[in-house]
């Protein structure tokens, strides 16, 4: 019998149907080749994008940095962001998804086992999944995250920017190895010079005098939801900043919390074994939470 690999979906389980490279495979049939350049050397770019109520969140955004990171590493996508963002759509109707998580990957495609580009003649490899459901945080949205500093540093702009979604993430799975090893939900990141960063698949915010404060993105990811929250924060009565800080400035603050198209806004009430705020999700950070999750349900372009 033919082992088919099942997506649990609230009870019932199902066989995702996966795009590559033009075609809707089962999933157990959707595949690359060993000699792909993104699993030799992870030379690709991917978007992590949310559905929710029946419609993609913020898809043009996602198609942006998608082909901005792209675009950084010269791989050229052949596809409009028009008939990508297409692409994601039908991948969409194909799973009947109303909630769930969409991952776009394009690799260099197909090489041999040297590392220059040039040698993956045939063209990317670009393959869409979108599942119905998506491994939240559970419970630790209502007690609020513990979250400890790595050792290591961010990724410099210097050596490769942070602001690229490449298939490169050894630099944030180290720290969420250590975050792991440390019992905390996450890890804290700091750029090279000791400034926060960002967490390690998510970024970083403090609250202040009900003012939020993030740093600016050339040394982190430039989140679609971080995004999304400075565009919600005026209509909130708030002030938002971007502005370098130190540990210091988040161990001070009145609340603190993280943000991700997989996390949503996540509340964080520990870094560093010290309490921030008074220790529960803080007024502010629930009322971004509401804000957010309103939005998200209200817009999005249709599937
Ligand atoms: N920083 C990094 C390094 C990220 O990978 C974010 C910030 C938040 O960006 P958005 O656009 O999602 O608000 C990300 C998000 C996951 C997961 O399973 C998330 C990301 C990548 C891989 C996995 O939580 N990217």
């Amino acid at each position: 019998m033919k082992a088919i690999h099942t997506h649990a979906v609230g009870g019932r389980t199902t066989d995702l149907s996966v795009y590559v490279n033009g075609k809707f495979l089962p999933q157990s049939e959707a595949k690359v080749s060993v000699f792909d350049h993104g699993l030799l050397y992870g030379d690709g770019v991917f978007e992590g994008i949310r559905a929710y109520n029946g419609r993609v969140f913020k898809l043009e955004r996602h198609m942006d940095r998608l082909f901005h990171s792209a675009k950084a590493i010269d791989l050229k996508i052949p596809h409009t962001k028009g008939e990508f963002a297409n692409i994601v759509l039908e991948t969409c109707r194909h799973n009947d998804i109303k909630e769930g998580y969409i991952r776009p990957i394009i690799t260099r495609g197909p090489g041999d086992l040297g590392l220059d580009p040039r040698k993956c003649k045939s063209g990317p490899s670009i393959v869409v999944i979108a599942q119905p459901s998506i491994n939240l945080l559970g419970k630790v949205y209502e007690r609020g995250l513990k979250v400890v500093t790595s050792s290591y540093r961010r990724v410099p702009p210097q050596s490769l920017s942070p602001s690229i979604k490449s298939l490169n993430y050894l630099n944030n799975i180290m720290a969420k190895v250590e975050a792991n090893q440390y019992g905390a939900d996450e890890a804290l990141m700091l750029d090279i010079h000791g400034y926060v960063s960002e967490a390690s698949a998510e970024n970083v915010f403090i609250v202040r005098n009900h003012t939020i404060v993030t740093p600016f993105t050339s040394t982190n990811l430039p989140g679609v939801t971080r995004e999304t929250v400075l565009e919600l924060a005026p209509s909130l009565g708030l002030e938002a900043k971007e502005q370098f800080f130190t540990l210091y400035d988040v161990w001070a603050s009145d609340e603190a919390f993280i943000t991700g198209s997989a996390a949503e806004v996540a509340p964080v009430v520990e870094v560093d074994g010290r309490t921030i705020g008074d220790g529960k999700p803080g007024p502010t950070t629930k009322k971004i939470m509401k804000a957010f999750r309103d939005l998200v349900m209200s817009t999005g372009t249709p599937i």
